[in-house]
């Protein structure tokens, strides 16, 4: 092999050998809080049995990657991952609405109907639905792939509205609702590598996910059924849940208001509102010359400029 061919190859084992991660960008994220109005009924964390969920600032910045236990099944002084059927559970993590009550959160900047927005979706609330077990388990933190899920969720309802000025509101009162399908996951599933901050336990997780990324809309709750808390993982990927909305169905272009609701009956909790990041979004803006929107300058589109090169469409004399 001549010295040019190796060095694409060792260029493709770098770039193929990369792993990908999410790094933190609370831009991503609400960043304001404007309104909590605390509803009736709220609780107390069932860990320190003193905090109440009612602190809207746990609702900035992005979801929860890791808990604790909750001093029933699993010690509180362990560090344990947020998994599809063991969800935030402390009131520095999550806030609740109540019943009657509201929480309005503002971005720092437009969250958009972007072009290349993964499924179309434009933002993702977290909360903590969590799936059910198989009779007679229970997550214990331990291995992933001895613990069953079933597609019923512990849920309650949330509705969402979002405004352009916090003052004209449009509602997603058919949903999707929040505190619903799909349960946050916080770390990737990735047994070659698992994190070592979590301890020697920790044969399972690695680095945490991207919750600017929506899940795949193919795979739902009834999907999941029967599936191990492992193959719940694997089929997430790097995406980290939650309940995705694609504000094009409201006929919006853009949003900076989030506002989550209780419907009466099962008041929601929040754990994080992210704008979902896709090529051509104000992060990564469309250079100059991809004709294709493809977020790279390349053959592709010198291929496009040559065939409709000196074409005109206007005043061309
Ligand atoms: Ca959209
Ligand atoms: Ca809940
Ligand atoms: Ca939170
Ligand atoms: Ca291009």
């Amino acid at each position: 092999m001549n010295r040019k061919i190796v060095f694409i190859v060792i260029f493709l084992l770098f770039c193929f050998g990369q792993v990908y991660a999410y790094q933190y960008d609370p831009n991503d994220f609400a960043t304001q809080v404007i309104s909590y109005i605390q509803g009736t009924g709220v609780e107390k964390d069932p860990v320190d049995g003193v905090r109440y969920f009612n602190d809207p600032c746990t609702a900035l910045g992005r979801p929860t990657i890791d808990t604790t236990g909750d001093d029933y099944d699993i010690d509180p002084d362990e560090i344990v991952p947020v998994v599809s059927v063991y969800q935030p559970l402390r009131a520095d993590e999550i806030v609740t609405v109540g019943t009657g009550g509201s929480l309005v959160l503002k971005f720092n900047h437009p969250v958009a109907n972007d072009l290349n927005n993964p499924y179309g979706m434009d933002f993702i609330v977290f909360s903590n639905a969590a799936h059910k077990i198989l009779c007679c388990e229970r997550w214990l933190n331990g291995n992933p792939n001895n613990t069953t899920v079933r597609s019923d969720m512990i849920k309650d309802i949330g509705i969402v509205s979002v405004s352009q000025d916090g003052q004209n509101w449009y509602s997603f009162a058919d949903g999707p609702f929040v505190d619903d399908f799909a349960a946050t996951l916080g770390r990737v599933y990735n047994p070659a590598n698992p994190d070592p901050n979590l301890g020697t336990w920790n044969l399972w997780w690695g680095g945490a996910t991207d919750p600017t990324i929506p899940l795949d809309p193919n795979i739902t709750a009834a999907s999941l059924e029967g599936k191990t808390v492992a193959q719940v993982a694997q089929l997430y990927g790097q995406s980290a849940g939650g309940t995705a909305f694609d504000i094009s169905e409201l006929g919006l272009d853009w949003i900076m208001y989030v506002k989550i609701e209780d419907n009466g009956i099962y008041p929601p909790e929040v754990d994080a509102v992210a704008d979902v990041s896709g090529c051509g979004d104000y992060k990564h803006p469309f250079p100059c010359g991809d004709l294709n929107y493809d977020c790279r300058v390349d053959m592709i589109d010198l291929a496009l400029l040559a065939s409709n090169w000196l074409k005109c469409s206007w005043n061309c004399e």
